[in-house]
Parts: structure tokens; sequence; C-alpha cells
């Protein structure tokens, strides 16, 4: 017996050592990609540049979800572009209003015991049907689709035992709160967490994939669940019964560290401003006005979710001073909802129905007003992310959302009487209309490229000295991608063009930033100090390369999230690790800080490395900890020189 994770990664090495030490590096098969229009532009402006006819993965998709707001050319030339690019590169498109990428990929895409990366953090919900599932920067996604290795540290499986039956109105959403709680917006960092024992058999894959959907926000490589009758069950219920194939559950001697979750013992939970993990029981929370609830997102707008909302709405009323804005995951959804009912009881009710998109969660309109409270069945909290510097956004289950908008406070949803009983339909109508398939004459396809697309500028190799650095900015603990390269409706219509999205990095932390980065750029480039685990949540690779573009050369940090580490790398800057936290202190804005013979240091292979703070007259010891590869792609000037020039 072996773990699911083991199992899927040993029978997808393809460097590297089959015996999975946890820490050595390995390099993936992948089986099947996605990539989402926010980062996937850049990941096939990626891929074109590495020069291949074709994609030599088994399926790769290409989701519309992100961008859909259109309020002038920019986001619809984006679309064109990946539609025509799909058609020439042997890529399946998903067009916008057919769905978020995640709930979309699992209804249809998903395969128990494959690879799947993607270019979105939240790729993992597709570990609720048994797959390896990997949210990774997009030029990773380009050289996977190339039939690349994808590489990564071998992560410790960490087996998370379910007991127990929930109680009444507890659902999958608490169950992950629960998890965060414990182990923090960091404690999945090089971890896979695997979910088995009894109570996985209260999930639906839905569910399942709820859970393994916001294991991202621990920090973990991924999250899966074995394959079992249940996942059989949802996938003949999308006439999909021949994907499946059983793989156990593992024994709990199977796992690195075990932890355990008695189910009978949850209660409806709630995530505070500004920090997924700031999670408490919702019973703390009773009474607090809310002005606004949103459901859906990747995490929460499965149609199990959807039907939940519709039952517990029906025949109510949302209160005045509160609205309720619903997005249902997919356009699959969206149909059965339609046709069955459950959306009249929902628009009966008041509630404002929304795209099927990520809208609201990357605050894509729905912003909530000033310093207003906003009850959220989505996955992150961070400061300013739903488009309002002031709220205060909290992260809930869809039963304490919909309690929320009907009373205007938060409220136990247990007020709402006994919970509805769900039945889930054992088949669906499946219509792939929505998602075209390549052209059969890939020569005659033209890619269209819009004024806003902008091709990637040649990247500059470290050179052999770094004479003069200036630190750029100072920075704590917990940094998140959203703050170092915002989203929301102004800025992710710039995804495209890396010139004008330069502009903004930062820009929530410190407005002078571009200004004094572009400054040091002249006299020799620039440094970002930060604490622990820099640059979570997103995948978003632009809060890599538009540091670079403004000249940063290295960042040194206390530790780094997984994704964001890999996209410095891939964009040739170092990511390096301060030895002692107390020289943290002695390092200010604006000091400069020299590095010699850096190159020569790295060819050798050294990773104990120093900075000098000439003023200050402090030496600054630290570790950079690269693979042989890394290190190699690092020397190249980031990971595309590196594939041009032949690397694997
Ligand atoms: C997010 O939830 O932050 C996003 C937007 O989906 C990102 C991707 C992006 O920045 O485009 C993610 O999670 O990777
Ligand atoms: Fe979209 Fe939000 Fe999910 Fe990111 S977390 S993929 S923005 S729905």
């Amino acid at each position: 017996m072996t773990s699911v994770a083991r199992k899927i990664l040993s029978e997808h090495i393809m460097s590297g050592s089959a015996s999975l030490r946890p820490g050595d590096e390995i390099g993936l098969k992948i089986d099947r990609t996605l990539t989402q229009d926010a980062t996937g532009t850049l990941a096939y402006l990626q891929f074109e540049a590495i020069g291949l006819e074709k994609v030599r993965t088994e399926l790769s998709v290409s989701f519309v979800d992100h961008n859909t707001l259109q309020t002038d050319f920019r986001n619809p030339d984006d679309h064109r572009y990946l539609q025509t690019v799909a058609a020439k590169y042997g890529i399946l498109f998903s067009r916008p209003g057919n769905g978020i990428c995640h709930q979309v990929f699992l209804e249809r895409f998903s395969k128990p015991g494959e690879t799947l990366i993607g270019s979105d953090s939240h790729t993992p919900t597709a570990g609720g049907a048994g797959m390896i599932a990997i949210g990774a920067g997009g030029l990773d996604v380009a050289v996977a689709m190339g039939g690349g290795a994808y590489y990564l540290k071998t992560p410790e499986i960490v087996g998370v035992k379910l007991y127990g039956r929930m109680p009444d109105y507890v659902s999958a959403k608490d169950v992950i709160l629960e998890v965060l709680r414990r182990l923090k917006v960091d404690g999945g960092v090089d971890k896979i967490l695997e979910y088995f024992g009894p109570g996985i058999k209260q999930l639906s894959v839905p569910e399942r994939a709820t859970i393994t959907n916001m294991g991202a926000e621990t920090g973990a490589t991924t999250s899966v669940f074995p394959s079992d009758e249940i996942t059989r069950e949802f996938l003949k219920m999308q006439q999909r019964a021949h994907d499946w194939v059983e793989i156990p559950e593992a024994n709990e001697k199977d796992f690195d560290e075990v932890i355990t979750i008695d189910l009978s013992k949850l209660e409806p939970f709630i995530a505070k401003p500004h920090s997924p993990d700031n999670v408490v029981p919702l019973s703390e929370l009773i009474g607090l006005k809310v002005d606004q609830v949103a459901i859906g997102s990747c995490t929460n707008s499965s149609l199990k979710d959807m039907l939940t909302v519709a039952a517990l709405l029906k025949g109510r009323k949302i209160h005045p001073n509160t609205v309720l804005g619903v997005s249902p995951g997919s356009r699959q959804v969206l149909e059965y909802i339609a046709e069955n009912g459950q959306l009249a009881d929902m628009i009966s009710a008041g509630a404002r129905i929304l795209e099927s998109a990520c809208g609201p969660c990357i605050g894509m309109g729905f912003a909530p007003p000033s310093t207003g409270v906003s009850l959220r069945t989505f996955n992150r909290n961070f400061k300013g992310r739903s488009g309002t510097a002031d709220a205060q956004v909290y992260l809930v289950s869809p039963e304490v959302a919909v309690a929320a908008a009907i009373y205007g406070e938060i409220t136990d949803p247990r007020k709402l009487g006994p919970p509805p009983r769900v039945e889930m339909p054992l088949k669906i109508n499946v219509d792939d209309s929505m998602i075209i398939r390549p052209s059969n004459t890939p020569s005659s396809v033209e890619i269209i490229r819009g004024p806003n697309i902008v091709q990637l500028p040649k990247m500059v190799p470290l050179p052999d000295s770094l004479p003069a650095m200036q630190v750029l900015i100072k920075l704590g603990d917990d940094i998140t991608t959203d703050q170092i390269m915002p989203a929301g409706a102004k800025i992710l219509p710039l995804r495209s063009n890396l010139p004008e999205i330069s502009m903004h990095v930062f820009e929530q932390v410190d407005p002078s930033f571009v200004s004094t980065a572009l400054r040091a750029k002249e006299q020799g480039g620039g440094i970002i100090l930060a604490g622990n685990n820099y640059g979570q949540g997103s995948s978003r690779e632009h809060a890599a390369l538009a540091p670079m573009y403004l000249g940063v050369k290295l960042v040194l940090a206390k530790s780094f999230a997984r994704i964001h580490k890999a996209n410095l790398v891939n964009f040739g800057i170092l990511p390096c690790t301060i030895d002692d936290p107390t020289l943290f202190e002695k390092i200010d804005p604006g000091d400069t800080l020299e590095m010699k013979r850096i190159r020569q240091a790295l060819k050798e292979g050294r990773t104990h490395l120093s900075l000098t703070n000439k003023a200050k007259g402090i030496k600054i010891p630290m570790t950079c900890e690269l693979t042989e590869r890394e290190k190699n792609i690092i020397l190249a000037g980031g990971l595309l020189n590196y594939t041009r020039e032949g690397g694997i």
C-alpha cells in the first residue's frame, strides 16, 4: 500500500528519484494542463516563443473566466488572441460564459490518477477527483505544454483523517476552514494534504473539491482525495464513467504525518479580515451587520452549492440592507438551475445573478461599499482584493452566506430550520458546445493580437557582479502576490502588457515603489527585503516578471511561498533567505548592498553567499537554495532562455 499522492507521483516521474524522498527535486510528466485568461496570455506568448507546432500533452484547455468585464477592447482582444492560439496549437478553448476554469475542469476534464498543472493557484480543485493537480507559473505550464517535465521539490505527504458525522449546517467549507485554522497560511508549504478515513464517504466530489481548492491557502503543493465509488458516481453523472479508475485510500502508516479531524465536533466557521487563516467559530460574530453577500467562486459554486442556496432562499426574501450576488460556477450548473426552477427561487428572493465567472472574487465588479462588511463563499479575503480598500471581507460556507443575506447580519444558519435535503441528479445534460475544439488545419489559423498584447522583452542574464543594489522596500510576513501585483477591474486588463502593468507593482503598499525602482535600475538594480512566506496566494507570474522589468535582481526573505519562488527563478531573479534574522532589522530601505562575483559563485555550486552593506559596514550571510537546474535557469537569465538553449 502506498498513499494516493505517492502512487500518482511515482507513475509520473520523468527525472529524479522514484524513491520520492521529501525535499529532493523531481520532474513530473504532466498529462493535462489548464490556463485561464489572466495568466494565459503570458503563458501562450511564452509557448509561442518556445517555437513548437503543437502542444504535446494529452489534453490542454484554455479558459476565459477572470477578465470578462470587457470595459474596453483589451479584455476581448485577449480572448480573441487566446482563441486563435488554442485553435492553432491543439488546445481546447472554453469560451467566456462557460464558467470558472476549476469548476469546468472538474466537471468535464478531471481524470483520477493523472497529473494536471494549471497557471492558477487553485488548480488543486481537481484533486477532489483523485488527480495530482498543481498550481504553477504560466511559463512552467508553457514548458509542460511543450512536453517538458514540471519540476518541484518532493513534498511530504500529510494524511488528513476525517471521521465522525458532520452536524447539520456544517459543510465542506467548514472542514477546510478548520484545516486553515490549524495549519495557517504557510503550514502546508512543500506538503501534499491527502484526505482519508471514514469521513470522506460523506463528501461528494464537488464537496471534496471545495476542500482541495482552498488547501491552496495553506501553501500546500496540492491536496488530493482517493478515487472511489463516489468519484465514479460523479463521473457517471458527467457521462464520463469511462474516465474512472479506482485509487483506494491509504493507511495511516503510509503518511509522513497525520492530522485528524472529528467532523462531528465541527461547527460553522468564519475567516475574518484580512487572511483566510484568521478563522474563528461563527458564534463569536453573531449579530454583526452585513452589507453584502457574495456566493460563488471556484470554492463554492458547484451544482450542490447552488441547489443548497436555492433551497434555503426558496420562499424567503433577502434583507433590505443586504445585497446578495450569486455566480454559478459553470454554464452547466446555471443551465441546470434555470431548467429546474432553482434559479427562479434565487431571483424571487432578491439575488442578483452574476455571470458564471470569477467576478467579485478577483475584484471584477460587485465591490463592497466603503468600510462595508462583505460575507463571501470565496477562498481569499486579502485587504483590497474586493476592489474596496477599507472593506471587511469574511469567508464562509454557502449556508452561512444565505443566513446573513436573509437576516442582514451574521446569523446562525440553524435559524433557517431543518437543513434542506438536496437531491443531486444521477445524470446531467452535457453540452460541450462552449468548448471549442482546435483547428484541423492549424497552418491556416492566423493568431490575432490586439494592440494591448505586447511581446515580452529579452531576458538579460545575471551580470558577473552586482556592485550597487538598492533595497527598494522592506516588508513584513505573509506578503501576498495581490500586494506585489494587484488585480481588479483597473489592473487585470493590463495582464498582456508588461510595461504598463509594471507601473502598478506594490502600489497599495508603497505608492512610490515604481519611481524608486526605476531610478535604482539605472544604478545597478534593486532588492526586495521581505519576511516569512513571501509571495503567498496567487500563481500570477506578473508578480515576478514586473519587478524583474523594474530592475529587481534579488529577493531577500525569511522564507518563500512555493509558486512564487519558482516564478522568481523562472524570470531570473535570485530568491535567497537571510541566515540571521537579527540582521533583518539592520537593513533599511535605501541601503545599497553589494554582491561580488555572483555568477562565479553560482557556477561553483555555492549556496551560502553574502551581501555587503558598505555604508553600515555589515556583512549579511544568506542562503540561495537552488537545485542544479534552478541555478542554470538563473545563469541563463530565466526559464525561457534556458529552454531555448536546450535545457529541459
Ligand atoms: C487568484 O485567485 O488570485 C487568481 C486571480 O485566480 C490567481 C491567478 C491570477 O492572478 O491570474 C491565482 O490564484 O493563481
Ligand atoms: Fe477565479 Fe477567484 Fe478562483 Fe482565483 S480564486 S480562480 S479569481 S474564482
